[in-house]
């Protein structure tokens, strides 16, 4: 080991944090540890997803003789069962339910909102490519002791906290307080998510590549249309799409480049959703130097509606957003809301 490198956990980086902080009571940094566990438990399971087969499971039983659970099902309780219990949340939200997740009336509601996908991208677990819990931390805003919907339709702007977990060939948790983007390796030997990256920024100059179905094309804008031709032409880009969120993020924050999941003819909003997977990605990105679009204006200011809905996303090095937001407003085309 160098000499200047140090190991640090995440247990122990958040402790530093905190102690910047006077006003710091500590739960934020438990709120965190917390879901890190959540995070372990998680990725112990998706390392797992190739051996079902293998072992051989009866039908539906897994290898401990459990009813085998949907990855994502299963995510979806570990995350909700890590806070529920911590008096930390007022009130969660996920991907998975169609509805605000109040916390149960035995236990104490605390002054955070989780709002949650447990594992994007969990079609790509059958072929073996890296995908991610993305999570996303308001606080509570409503008068009443515990949290209500109102609570999670909260603007990126307002979120305290935004993260997400990377099951890849190494399971990392990236996260961002407002006050750098941090990431963390998990070693599996010791079980502990070390400090790898400290304060992540996206580089200077960027890689020039964008990143996009391009399966889509003909469903896609004139201004979008455009905007692609030029990157492959006289912009002279590479092209990397991974189709998992998390990960095609994830190269994004490293390398530099444009990620980009527009809208289309008919679907002007998209795909992707607001509240657990633009909003934070893109507190993230813009804390490491980036930029995050709806292709018209910043995802950070967009006002849900509704928990589930969805934005085109173009987010990644600076001047590739805005050259994105100018070609498609000549287009005049970009997303309207
Ligand atoms: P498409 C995965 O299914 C996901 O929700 C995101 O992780 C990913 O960015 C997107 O959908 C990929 O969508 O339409 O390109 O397959």
């Amino acid at each position: 080991m160098p000499p200047e490198s140090h190991v640090v956990t995440i247990s122990r980086f958040l402790v530093d944090q905190e102690r910047r902080h006077p006003e710091a009571t500590g739960k934020f940094t438990s709120l965190l540890s917390d879901i890190a566990l959540a995070a372990k438990v998680i990725g112990r399971e998706v390392n797992k997803a190739g051996l079902v087969d293998i072992l051989g499971q009866a039908g539906d039983e897994n290898v401990h003789g459990e009813d085998q659970q949907k990855l994502d099902v299963f995510a979806n309780q570990v995350m909700y069962r890590a806070l529920d219990h911590t008096g930390l949340v007022a009130c969660m939200a996920s991907e998975e339910n169609e509805t605000f997740l109040p916390i149960p009336d035995k236990f104490e509601a605390g002054d955070y909102v989780v709002i949650y996908d447990p594992l994007d991208g969990s079609s790509n677990i059958d072929v073996n490519v890296s995908i991610g819990t993305i999570f996303s931390i308001h606080r509570k805003i409503s008068a009443g002791e515990r949290g209500t919907l109102e609570d999670c339709l909260q603007p990126g702007s307002r979120q305290v906290a935004a993260g997400y977990v990377l099951y890849g060939s190494s399971t990392m948790l990236v996260y961002t307080t407002g006050a750098g983007v941090h990431g963390f390796t998990l070693d599996p030997s010791i079980g502990e998510f070390l400090l790898s990256h400290p304060d992540m920024r996206l580089p200077e100059p960027p890689k020039k590549v964008y990143s996009v179905n391009e399966a889509y094309y003909a469903r896609w804008t004139r201004g979008q249309q455009r905007l692609v031709t030029h990157l492959k032409t006289e912009g002279a880009f590479g092209s990397r799409y991974i189709g998992s969120l998390v990960a095609d993020v994830h190269r994004t924050l490293l390398q530099g480049g444009l990620f980009m999941y527009p809208g289309e003819k008919g679907k002007p909003d998209g795909k992707l959703r607001l509240m657990y997977e633009a909003a934070p990605m893109a507190m993230i990105i813009e804390q490491a130097g980036g930029r995050a679009s709806t292709g018209a204006v910043d995802i950070l200011d967009v006002e849900p509606e509704s928990l589930h809905q969805r934005v085109p996303m173009y987010v990644g090095s600076r001047d590739f957003v805005d050259l994105a937001e100018r070609m498609l407003a000549e287009g005049s085309e970009g997303w309207r809301r």
